[in-house]
């Protein structure tokens, strides 16, 4: 802790490939398995500490395929040491079963979306009954959840998931505030100020801007003490009219205004301190 009482490090997660964006429209996005790694690597190197993973197949689909899914935690998991967090939420058309099977692949960490939202066109479905089964199968294997958030009442949520089926394996609360996705919440300071106080006492937060959110959303949680995420997931273009030359380009832009703000990258093992995970 600082002086003011925030984090002396921030912790940097990055998201490198999501299940949204076609290979076709965004060659830059890492799909294989060798790309991958690539991109962990050097993410790590520039500052990243924890990696969001969304999973491709043969045919660049993304896909729940536990045998897919397995290889790249393997690989990534041989090349770096990046805290590796599955991604259960998937791609809005993926059942709720294989959603749930994603966490077989045994990964230190993984998403757990807080409720259902509309995603663009689409809606993100996350009734209660998905939520309850993820929280209490990560508590019983030894998953550390990060609690997405997409809208303020999922703070709600949190609360009565914590009240009624108790704390996570590993007994930190961590959440992501994931904003600026048309139809949650908007990517602002104001919106990201008011899901404050409705944070579990003792609760880290880090925050996502989608699209061209990503830098407010950056500079404003940075003020407010909290995390960072980045990456290809949530944003293509780093400057307007400017597509991304590759995820460690937005991750070495989360370090340098990181370090600015003095709360430089966190390592991986403080980062796995921070969580919970053990190491
Ligand atoms: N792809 C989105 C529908 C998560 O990874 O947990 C959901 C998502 C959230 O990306
Ligand atoms: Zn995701």
């Amino acid at each position: 802790m600082t002086p003011t009482g925030f984090p002396a490090g921030t912790l940097i997660t990055v998201a490198p490939t999501g299940a949204e964006s076609a290979k076709a429209d965004v060659p830059a996005l890492p799909v294989t398995v060798e790309e991958v790694v690539a991109t962990a690597r050097d993410c790590q190197a520039v500052g990243a500490a924890v990696i969001h993973l969304h999973i491709r197949d043969a045919e660049t689909r993304p896909t729940l395929d536990l045998g897919y899914v397995r290889e790249v935690v393997a690989a990534v998991r041989e090349a770096t040491d990046l805290v590796v967090q599955l991604s259960t939420g998937g791609a809005v058309t993926d059942p709720f079963d294989a959603r749930l099977a994603v966490l077989d692949a045994a990964p230190d960490a993984a998403s757990l979306s807080l409720g259902t939202v509309n995603f663009g066109r689409d809606v993100f479905s996350n009734p209660w009954d998905l939520i309850v089964e993820l929280h209490t199968q990560m508590q019983q294997r030894g998953i550390v959840p990060e609690y997405e958030v997409f809208d303020l009442g999922h703070l709600a949520t949190l609360a009565r998931l914590l009240d009624r089926h108790g704390p996570p394996h590993g007994g930190h609360v961590h959440a992501d505030l994931v904003m600026g996705v048309p139809g949650g919440m908007p990517g602002t300071a104001q919106a990201l100020t008011a899901c404050l106080p409705f944070l579990p006492a003792g609760a880290t937060f880090a925050a996502t801007g989608v699209g061209r959110t990503s830098l407010p959303v950056m500079l404003a949680a940075l003020s407010a003490g909290g995390h960072l995420r980045v990456g290809m997931e949530d944003t293509l273009t780093y400057a307007p009219g400017e597509p991304v030359r590759d995820n460690a380009q937005l991750v070495a832009r989360a370090a340098g205004l990181a370090r600015i703000a003095q709360r430089p990258p966190m390592s991986t093992s403080d980062a796995r301190t921070l969580l919970g995970i053990s190491p």
